[in-house]
């Protein structure tokens, strides 16, 4: 006899646990009690109301606990779903660790005398697991002493991660009320006198109550993500391939918002509100300054076009895209408050705690701008709402997205991939592609066709684009349309007739930069500076 109310000596206590037999149920009341706390954190972050949660700062944690090769597999194999994955996976041992818990709480207190004293206990281990986390956890997830490198996000997160655990707490106090076989005195009482602990065990009403739950938190929980991951345009995705591409086509010299591709460390992206959002200008400037939204808009803006790429771009890939971009040339700001001299570097802090740097020559290029709207609408959540960063001739990496501030350094710095060993200066190296036809196309014999693409080289801008159709042994020049602005790709065509039913030809592209350098021919997988090697496609000549 366990669970039920039971005469022990003289004392008739609400629950002893000296019967094994029930820890099933006390594990079941831990998950539930988890599940509901893991629920509303999610909710929480879905409305905007958190900017990130434990969950996220232990799956970036664990994501970069793989060698940077294996992430780099991952993001080639099952981009999209890598990083989700791992979210889920810490969602799942999150609940699991809740049971585990109310498991610990019954070893260390066998007997709860009546429901103030499981109150009382739920109370102590919510708080203890919140010291815990903060002295500890946080420290070991690369979050600092007591969150310290949580920068604006630390009060938010010790805030939230206490009423979180809290709920656990109070969740856990009601579950097992609930889910004891019995609660009410005078039945367990009597219960415990006449009636076996399986007999008990088996009160339908109970087991309807946890296979109702059990639903509950299954849909519920597949629900939270599924919105989550709409919500956030960007679907919450490590990657979100596009590039302006509706199969393999090109769509126009202009990405649409809507096919531009994403990529992100977050599985949901942070989701800011513009009326609490200040940049911050900092570090080695004569007078430091915060802009909020309103103020940062009004600043005299630029119109640019301009190509972002991702450095995990594998050739022929679809992580890039053209887009035009309104804001301020960020050397203005620099201006404004005054480089102090020694300074050599800046670094972006964001929203999601991602941080990279650049620079400090960088910064001052007429072309690096701190930008809030894309294509004629206020930047998009997924791509940096409310200001992101466009730098010149660097992968998309640098190009921060819900950008908080901006601090200015004399030293060197690693910024959240340079940690994971991917390139600390990440030039963009040339590359072209052929984006008009499909691998494995069958062509006429005979008839005349136009193969499109694109060429890109950063800054440097595009000398000559050239096509082989015969395993790179003869060249001819493309014609390339003349760039909208010096760091757009530039669009190139190429008239060929294919002849020879029957045969199989590989089409190549290469390109020449600006500077007169030719693109790289060696094939170099995107880790760590990005990939290199000329795009082909086979073509079947019918
Ligand atoms: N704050 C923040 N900025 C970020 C990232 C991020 O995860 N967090 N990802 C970077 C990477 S790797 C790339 S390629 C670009 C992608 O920008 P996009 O999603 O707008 O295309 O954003 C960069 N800026
Ligand atoms: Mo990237």
């Amino acid at each position: 006899m366990a669970l039920t109310k039971n005469r022990i000596g003289s004392d008739p206590g609400l629950y002893n646990f000296e019967n094994k037999k029930h820890r099933w149920t006390v594990f079941g009341a831990g998950a539930f009690a988890s599940a509901t706390m893991t629920l509303t954190m999610l909710l929480a972050q879905i409305a905007g109301l958190v900017p990130r949660s434990l969950a996220n700062i232990l799956s970036d944690k664990l994501a970069t606990l793989f060698p940077a090769q294996i992430q780099e597999f991952f993001i080639q194999s099952i981009g999209p779903m890598g990083k989700t994955l791992l979210f889920y996976g810490v969602l799942l041992g999150q609940i699991v660790a809740g049971g585990l818990l109310a498991l610990f709480l019954i070893w260390f207190v066998p007997r709860i005398e009546n429901s103030q004293m499981l109150w009382r206990n739920s109370f102590i281990l919510s708080v203890s697991i919140w010291v815990v986390t903060v002295l500890i956890g946080l420290p070991l997830m690369g979050a600092g002493f007591v969150g310290a490198d949580l920068g604006q996000d630390q009060v938010i997160i010790l805030l939230s991660s206490f009423l979180l655990f809290q709920l656990y707490g109070l969740a856990l106090g009601y579950f097992f009320l609930k889910l004891m076989p019995e609660s009410s005195e005078d039945v367990s009482v009597r219960r415990a006198e006449d009636e076996s602990d399986e007999e008990i065990g088996n009160v339908p009403g109970r087991r309807r109550f946890i296979l109702g739950l059990t639903a509950f938190f299954v849909v519920a929980l597949a629900a939270g993500i599924g919105v989550g991951a709409f919500k956030v345009k960007n679907p919450g995705y490590w990657v979100n391939l596009g590039a302006g591409y509706e199969g393999d086509k090109l769509k126009g010299e202009i990405t649409p918002v809507d096919t531009f591709y994403g990529v992100s460390k977050n599985v949901i992206d942070p989701n800011v509100n513009a009326t609490d959002w200040k940049l911050e200008i900092n570090g080695m400037v004569d007078k430091p300054i915060a802009f909020d939204y309103a103020s940062i808009s009004k600043l005299p803006a630029v119109t640019r076009t301009h190509t972002l790429t991702c450095i995990s771009n594998p050739v022929g890939g679809q992580l890039i895209g053209n887009g035009e971009w309104k804001g301020t040339p960020l050397k203005d700001i620099l201006a404004q408050v005054g480089v102090k001299s020694g300074a050599k570097k800046l670094v972006f802090t964001c929203a999601d705690g991602y941080t990279d740097s650049i620079t400090l020559d960088k910064a001052q290029d007429p072309n690096t701008l701190l930008v809030w709207e894309m294509d004629g609408v206020p930047l998009p959540q997924a791509h940096g709402f409310p200001v992101r960063a466009l730098i010149p001739d660097i992968y998309g990496m640098k190009n921060a997205k819900w950008i908080r501030s901006i601090t200015l350094i004399n030293t060197e710095y690693e910024g959240y991939w340079q940690q994971e060993g991917w390139d600390n200066l990440a030039i963009i190296k040339t590359e072209s592609t052929i984006t008009s036809l499909q691998a494995d196309e069958d062509l006429r014999s005979g008839e005349p066709v136009t193969v499109h693409g694109f060429a890109f080289a950063g800054a440097r801008g595009i000398k000559k684009v050239e096509v082989s159709s015969d395993g790179g042994k003869t060249w001819q020049e493309a014609r390339i349309k003349e760039a909208i602005n010096q760091n757009s790709w530039q669009l190139w065509q190429f008239d060929w007739t294919p002849v020879g039913a029957g045969k199989t030809v590989t089409l190549t592209v290469r390109a020449t930069d600006g500077t007169g350098a030719p693109q790289l021919k060696d094939n170099a997988a995107p880790f760590p500076s990005g990939s290199s090697g000329y795009h082909s496609v086979n073509v079947h000549i019918i």
